[in-house]
């Protein structure tokens, strides 16, 4: 690997909130020098944590130019005065760690501090390993690999989009219709193994979605397509009233962007199914096998038990699942990054299946507010063209753990 040189500075300005003396905000410059080997584009991922607050994580692209160097400005709202608080920068190239840094600082109420941080090889050689130490077994390898995620926190809040987010950790599941009671493209059950990552406890909103084309100035797909903002905030109130309701007429296109907005990307088909399951094994539901009880645990067709929506129901209204997942069954269609094929399952490679390489259709799953009961299955597949918007289309986002 190249060896890259540079000097990364941080200037921290801590600045009051007139509103409320007691928190403040962190704004962060981050700056890399040109130096040679740095030129091109990175990620910066920038996560802010103490006991006392909900870990803060963001990841933000940056490109470096031969004369200029790079900045990015970062800003951590919303924080406690007089807290400490552990900040760590990483840099990542291609999703590869290549350094980090990190630093506590207590937070003030009205001074100015300033922090350097002084990075001058971006990339360490691996160092050799030890000959007396024997190559581990592979029972020992799969233990490493399963530690790592344990370390990291359990639920996150996304800066860019405010996003809760559970980890969902690394591991195996069998993925597809156990039961053999779906359609022939569920099956075969396979096993799938799977990195860990970070998915959004709930369904995109309203609200968060209408941030994003405020930000962004994207241009949604059914605008693209002839309608005017007004009628396609109109056609989405009918079923999604507020703004604490998931967005709907979401093309696969539009979740893609705001995903790249926001820093995230769509879940894997195979991601998605796995964390539906929530840790249970070879189960019918998130909740389990019980159909008696879907009243209670999903927005679907009609209404009756918990369920008192006959369109969508604001997000997080049902009980979640084994990873803090809300509605993973019903409320809204969720797309997946995935390109759609029937015989994907009897090809899939068996470790972070990517989905086909190419294809007409993309992956929705998980049934939504007016599908009957078989559509909530974990297993269920569906499929629709890449452009295609209706109102019960929406979606969630992930992030790996690198
Ligand atoms: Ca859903």
């Amino acid at each position: 690997m190249k060896r890259l040189f540079c000097l990364l500075i941080l200037s921290f300005g801590l600045f009051g909130c007139d509103r409320d003396p007691e928190t403040t905000t962190i704004q962060m410059p981050i700056h890399l020098a040109p130096q040679k080997g740095l030129i091109g584009d990175w990620q910066l991922k920038v996560t802010v944590s103490s006991p006392e607050m909900d870990t803060v994580m963001q990841t933000i692209p940056l490109t470096v130019d031969p004369e200029q160097g790079g900045v990015q400005q970062v800003t951590i709202p919303n924080l406690l005065v007089g807290d400490t608080v552990n900040i760590k920068v990483e840099i990542l190239a291609d999703g590869q760690l290549v350094s980090e840094r990190s630093q506590s600082i207590t937070l003030l109420d009205s001074a100015a501090n300033t922090v350097s941080f002084e990075m001058d090889k971006l990339v360490e050689e691996k160092p050799e390993p030890k000959p007396e130490e024997p190559e581990p077994k592979e029972e020992e390898k799969e233990e490493e690999k399963e530690e790592k995620p344990k370390k990291l926190p359990d639920k996150i809040t996304w800066q860019k989009d405010g996003s809760k987010m559970v980890l969902i950790p690394g591991g195996s599941f069998q993925m597809g219709d156990h039961f053999n009671e779906g359609t022939a493209w569920e099956r075969p059950v396979h096993k799938v193994k799977l990195d860990g990552f970070y998915m959004d406890s709930h369904e995109i909103t309203v609200g968060q979605f209408k941030r994003f084309l405020k930000e962004s100035g994207y241009k949604p797909e059914a605008v693209k397509r002839g309608w005017d903002i007004n009628r396609l905030w109109n056609e989405v109130k009918k079923w999604s009233p507020t703004d604490k309701h998931p967005v709907v007429y979401v093309s696969w296109n539009d979740a893609t962007a705001y995903a790249k907005w926001s820093g995230k990307r769509l879940p894997t088909e195979a991601e998605w199914e796995y964390a539906a399951r929530g840790g249970r094994v070879g189960k019918r539901y998130p909740w389990g096998d019980d159909k008696k009880v879907a009243r209670d645990c999903a927005n679907y067709s009609d209404t009756g038990g918990r369920d008192k929506w006959s369109k969508c129901a604001p997000v997080g209204s049902f009980k979640p699942n084994g990873y803090g997942l809300y509605d993973m069954a019903g409320n809204v269609w969720e797309w997946c990054q995935d390109w759609y094929d029937g015989n994907y399952y009897t090809i899939s490679p068996a470790e972070n299946p990517p989905g086909p390489g190419t294809g007409k259709r993309r992956v929705l799953r998980g049934g939504h507010w007016y599908n009957n009961t078989s559509l909530l299955r974990v297993a269920y597949r569906a499929n629709s063209s890449p452009d295609n918007r209706y109102n019960s289309y929406g979606f969630r986002c992930v992030s790996g753990l690198r």
